[in-house]
C-alpha cells in the first residue's frame, strides 16, 4: 500500500546553490547527499517530516552527473524545476509495481533498482500517469 509522499524531485543545474536557497529560505537542515552512478545524479535530501509509517518526506534535489542521464535530458528540453513524485509503500516495492503494471501502467524497471539511503525504488512511466514521472519507493 502507498502510504506516504517519499519525495518530491526537484532536477537542478547547481545542487550546492539550491541547497542553500532552501535552508536560507526556509530554514531547512544540512541535507543527506549521495551520489547515484546508475541514475546519473548527484543528490540532496531536504527532511521535511517523519511519517506515521515510521519513514520520512523529503525534497530530492537532484543534478546531473552525466550529459546522457535522465535529468541532464530532462533539465536541457525544460530548465530547471519539479522533476517526478514519490510515493512510499509499506511493503514490497516489487509487488506494489507488479500490481500497477497489471493495471496497464508501463514499469520502467525490470526489478526495483537502488535509491536514496538504502532503499529500493521503481518508476512508472509519465506518459501512462497524466504527465507525472512517478517514483514507488521502498525503505530499507
Ligand atoms: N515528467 C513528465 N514527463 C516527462 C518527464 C518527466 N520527468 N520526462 C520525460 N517526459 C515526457 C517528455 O516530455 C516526452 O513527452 P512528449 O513526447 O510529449 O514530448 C516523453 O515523456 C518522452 O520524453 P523524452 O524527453 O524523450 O525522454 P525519454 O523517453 O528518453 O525518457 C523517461 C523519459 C521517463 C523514460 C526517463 O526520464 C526515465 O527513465 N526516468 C526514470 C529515471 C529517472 O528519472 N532518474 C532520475 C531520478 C533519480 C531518483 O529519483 O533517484
Ligand atoms: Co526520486
Amino acid at each position: 500500500m502507498l502510504t506516504r509522499i517519499d519525495h518530491i524531485g526537484i532536477a537542478c543545474h547547481d545542487l550546492e546553490a539550491t541547497v542553500a536557497f532552501y535552508k536560507r529560505t526556509y530554514g531547512f537542515d544540512e541535507p543527506h547527499y549521495e551520489v547515484n552512478e546508475e541514475q546519473g545524479v548527484r543528490e540532496a535530501m531536504l527532511k521535511i517530516n517523519d511519517t506515521g509509517d515510521g519513514a520520512a518526506s523529503y525534497l530530492q534535489l537532484i543534478e546531473p552527473i552525466r550529459e546522457d542521464s535522465a535529468v541532464a535530458k530532462w533539465l536541457a528540453k525544460n530548465g530547471e524545476g519539479v522533476h517526478h513524485i514519490a510515493f512510499g509503500t509499506d511493503g514490497d516495492v516489487a509487488d506494489e509495481a507488479a500490481g500497477i503494471a497489471g493495471k496497464g501502467v508501463r514499469v520502467l524497471y525490470e526489478a526495483p533498482r537502488n535509491g536514496s539511503m538504502g532503499s529500493l525504488i521503481n518508476f512508472l512511466h509519465p506518459k501512462d500517469c497524466h504527465g507525472v514521472l512517478t517514483e514507488i519507493v521502498q525503505k530499507p
